[in-house]
């Protein structure tokens, strides 16, 4: 076996010391602060991601592919951040995100070595001593390379093949997903970015033909790329489909400043502030048969827009209005399979506007089920449907196809043409996690299929009007929720707030601490504008107290 490389490991955990008392948390999605203080976190996230490479032996009792992604999304340029992700594409399990908080606390190399040695030690020999193998990538921040570098140094400080690792640098978050998953399941696609070009283009132009739809009568789409990877992926994407390319213009693309990203732009900056990112004025917004769509910082969230042509008045379609279009076109083509027992169901949060999930409900007549925010639970509720589509109304989600799906489909491939174009939807929407670029083709095409142009699409039911609050309170930690956060258990708040809603027409609101910033974030809907201001600033004053 082996011996474990104690003496490389410490000398990089020194080189890069964690501070004095460190108190880092692996959060909703990983590792998320100031740039200057991830390095120590970067040694501990590396270390880890090789345990769980180890850990996760395939039939032939190798060590599968992690990927270790390098991002902070939507936040300020200064602000970075590190994920695991695991062999299928998925995010860390759970139960391992203990272990990730408890190394990246470990005040000493003593301390460091007593949690991860023992678990090195004990999946190596599960594993023969076989190497370990990690894939990594980095958005376009400043800082990325940087923090990158730190873990192919520990990689590279190891004498004997320890590690086997591939840096693929710049790559959007749902690349790098898409990657990892293709090193451990060669049927998912070819383990390159081309490959995720090739597996997004062919799924896409097979589902026009199909229909007999020229790229040429698609919606003409202007995507806002917050200043981020995503600007130069969409680049890179319409180079290798050269009949799409003039279908989609590309604005906030200036990945070579990094102070840019995510600045007056992006998914995030729009769902926020319900406005036009810079770059795109209201005359753009409100062409005819066009569209308007923003990426976040790391391109694995969408939401899309317009102005309406008289008022020019900014209409959004949100994560919600997303997962209501593809709803509609999926099971507008599971009528029409001949036969089939597939269950459907859509997954959204607490977040998700009251009148996307009356429209669920009542209209489209799915199960709808809430989960608590952050894309590994929706992911996770979803995974219990044949098909499950989950988003975040700020646009974080996908459309997870189980394998009973295939299965049942596959028996009608040549005579079902909604067959066909369920199976090749599969393809086209990536299976691992949201993912800009793949929902935006997905939503594309489905409008183009429905023959929806946007406004129909925005019309398909109205939102209740709604607002978000940000408290800041002494310890988010004392707001302990309930019921996919749709309730508190403490404080003893959640009566007042009841009361509250109770007096309001088709009043709702939630308080929930976020998992993201130090801070508790209110959030109210009522059934008219006046009524929401006075439900959020109730509720907000009952929050206040603990601030
Ligand atoms: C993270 C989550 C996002 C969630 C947000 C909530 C992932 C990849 N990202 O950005 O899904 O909406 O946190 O932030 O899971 P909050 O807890 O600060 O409200
Ligand atoms: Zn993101």
């Amino acid at each position: 076996m082996s011996a474990f490389p104690s003496q490389a490991l410490e000398s990089v955990f020194n080189k890069f010391p964690p501070p004095q008392n460190p108190n880092f948390s692996y959060g909703t999605a990983g590792f998320r602060l100031g740039a200057s203080k991830l390095d120590s976190i970067m040694v501990a996230v590396a270390s880890l991601a090789i345990v769980r490479s180890l850990s996760c032996l395939d039939e032939t009792s190798t060590p599968q592919t992690i990927g270790i992604m390098i991002t902070a999304s939507h936040n300020p340029p200064q602000d970075n951040g590190v994920k695991i992700v695991d062999p299928l594409g998925d995010m860390l399990p759970q139960d391992w995100e203990p272990l990730a908080t408890k190394l990246a606390n470990c005040a000493t190399f003593k301390e460091f070595e007593k949690i991860i040695k023992p678990l090195w030690t004990k999946y190596s020999s599960a594993a023969s001593s076989k190497p370990a193998k990690l894939v990594i990538g980095r958005d376009t921040r400043e800082s990325g390379p940087r923090l990158l570098r730190i873990c192919t140094e520990l990689f590279d400080s190891f004498s004997d093949k320890l590690v086997i690792y591939r840096n693929f640098e710049e790559l959007s978050t749902p690349e790098l997903h898409y990657i990892t998953r293709s090193f451990n399941d060669v049927s998912f696609g070819v383990p390159s970015e081309s490959g995720y070009y090739d597996k997004l283009s062919n799924s896409f132009l097979r589902i026009l033909k199909l229909y007999d739809i020229s790229p040429d009568v698609l919606v003409s789409t202007t995507v806002d790329c917050a200043n981020g990877v995503g600007a130069d992926k969409l680049k890179a994407f319409l180079e290798t489909s050269p009949s799409l390319s003039s279908k989609f213009a590309i604005v906030n693309s200036d990945t070579a400043d990094p102070l840019q990203l995510n600045v007056q732009c992006g998914a995030d900056f729009v769902k926020t502030n319900q406005k036009l990112p810079n770059g795109i004025d209201s005359d753009l917004a409100s062409k005819d048969l066009s569209l308007c769509a923003s990426f976040d910082g790391d391109a694995d969230r969408l939401v899309c827009y317009f102005c309406d042509k008289p008022s020019k008045k900014f209409i959004l379609l949100d994560g919600d209005k997303i997962a209501i279009l593809l709803s509609r076109l999926i099971s507008t083509l599971i009528t029409q399979l001949p036969e089939n027992n597939l269950e459907i169901g859509i997954v959204q949060t607490a977040y998700a506007n009251g009148a996307s999930t009356s429209y669920i409900v009542n209209k489209l007549k799915l199960p709808s089920v809430c989960a608590k925010t952050g894309v590994k639970h929706l992911h996770h509720e979803a995974m219990k449907f044949d098909i499950g589509i989950y988003f975040e109304a700020n646009g974080h989600g996908t459309v997870l196809f189980s394998e009973k799906f295939t299965a049942e489909l596959k028996k009608f491939e040549g005579h079902s043409k909604a067959a066909e174009v369920l199976l090749l939807l599969k393809e086209l929407i990536n299976q691992t996690v949201g993912d800009a670029l793949s929902d935006l083709l997905a939503v594309v095409a489905s409008l183009a299929i429905l023959k929806v142009d946007a406004a129909e699409w925005a019309n398909t039911y109205h939102d209740l009007p709604n607002k978000l609050s940000k408290v800041v309170v002494k310890d988010r930690n004392l707001f302990v929720t309930t019921d996919a956060e749709r309730r508190l258990v403490k404080p003893p708040i959640q009566s007042k707030i009841d009361d509250f809603v109770l007096q309001t027409k088709q009043g709702r609101s939630f308080v929930r601490p976020s998992g993201t910033e130090d801070a508790v974030r209110v959030y109210a809907e009522a059934e008219t504008e006046e009524e929401c201001l006075r439900l959020a600033e109730q509720v907000v004053h009952l929050v206040e107290n603990y601030s």
